[in-house]
């Protein structure tokens, strides 16, 4: 009588495995990348499944969508002009990048067209950011769109990546972030998905000592969200600044653009529901283990 549960079973969390209760799979796929799977759960809506990980649930994207998307927006000392996406393919970082009326261009580089029809068929809500006429949609690799881009880009680079095992296992090495280094306009920013406090700190130590490696004279920052269906219900986010010339680096803890709204003409919007100026501050704030842990990286 309870149905079918479905258990969150990774080698990058083991011993551990977050259930949801499902009541009917509405599709289940092989792409050329991954396994994807789409869910109706009782308690968190629809839920998107890639190589039996959850990537993001009706109920609670817009903690994770909303916050690694603004946190970087909302930290630039000038408003961005040209952003990119690199994973994403559900569409949510683009709903929230299109809320910044001050950006003229928002590429998307998702690996798997599978990820994107989908979406758009049974998350509307968040495949919305498809609609807006500054979105460019490239299905490729993101390391190689990053690395054929022109040095100098992008004011804004946004990292919605899956884990490191499978296909977005080059999103945390070296070669990606050097041409993400490449590709950013100087002053500009970087904000990648950086796992779990509690299960990936030695993840998180090694990633952020190669991003002060590769993005020598800026800053380097771990911010972090609350999520219930994401491992340990809390994910964080590695956000990197290119250094711009003399002066000391921009220091992303500090917002200094005024949170987004509703972009013009689009009444399907939601309100911002996570984000805020001072839930911006505070996300910089770790808890004493990880803040020592982090300390000398
Ligand atoms: N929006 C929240 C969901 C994600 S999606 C991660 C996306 O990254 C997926 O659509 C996947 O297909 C894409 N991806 C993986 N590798 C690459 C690559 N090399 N280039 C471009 N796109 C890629 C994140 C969920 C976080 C889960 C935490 N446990």
């Amino acid at each position: 009588k309870d149905g079918t549960w479905f258990t969150e079973v990774s080698s990058l969390w083991p011993g551990t495995g977050l259930a949801l209760q499902v009541d009917e799979v509405m599709f289940k796929g092989r792409s050329d990348f991954q396994d994807v799977a789409v869910v109706k759960t009782k308690a968190f809506g629809t839920v998107l499944i890639l190589d039996g990980a959850i990537q993001c649930t009706d109920r609670d994207e817009f903690s994770y969508q909303e916050m690694i998307a603004h946190l970087p927006a909302c930290a630039l000392p000038t408003a961005p002009k040209k952003a990119l996406v690199v994973g994403g393919g559900d569409g949510g970082v683009l709903r929230e990048l299109a809320r910044h009326t001050s950006l003229e261009q928002i590429h998307i580089a998702e690996i798997d067209g599978m990820v994107i029809d989908v979406s758009k068929k049974y998350f509307p809500q968040m495949a919305v950011g498809y609609s807006d006429p500054r979105v460019k949609v490239h299905v490729c690799d993101g390391i190689k769109f990053v690395q054929d881009a022109e040095e100098g880009t992008y004011d804004l680079i946004v990292v919605d990546s899956s884990d490191p095992v499978g296909p977005a296992e080059v999103l945390f090495q070296k070669p990606f972030f050097d041409a993400m280094h490449r590709a950013l306009k100087p002053g500009g920013i970087v904000c990648t998905q950086a796992e779990s406090l509690w299960y990936h700190l030695e993840i998180i130590k090694s990633l952020a000592a190669m991003c002060a490696e590769v993005f020598q004279g800026g800053a380097v920052q771990y911010a972090f969200t609350t999520i219930p269906t994401y491992p340990s219900g809390q994910i964080g986010f590695m956000i990197c600044t290119k250094a711009k010339g003399e002066g000391s680096p921009a220091d992303a803890r500090e917002p200094r653009q005024p949170a987004p709204g509703v972009p013009k003409g689009s009444s399907d919007y939601p309100p911002l529901r996570y984000y805020s100026q001072e839930v911006h501050k505070a996300a910089f704030v770790l808890p004493a283990f990880a803040k020592d842990a982090l300390a000398g990286s």
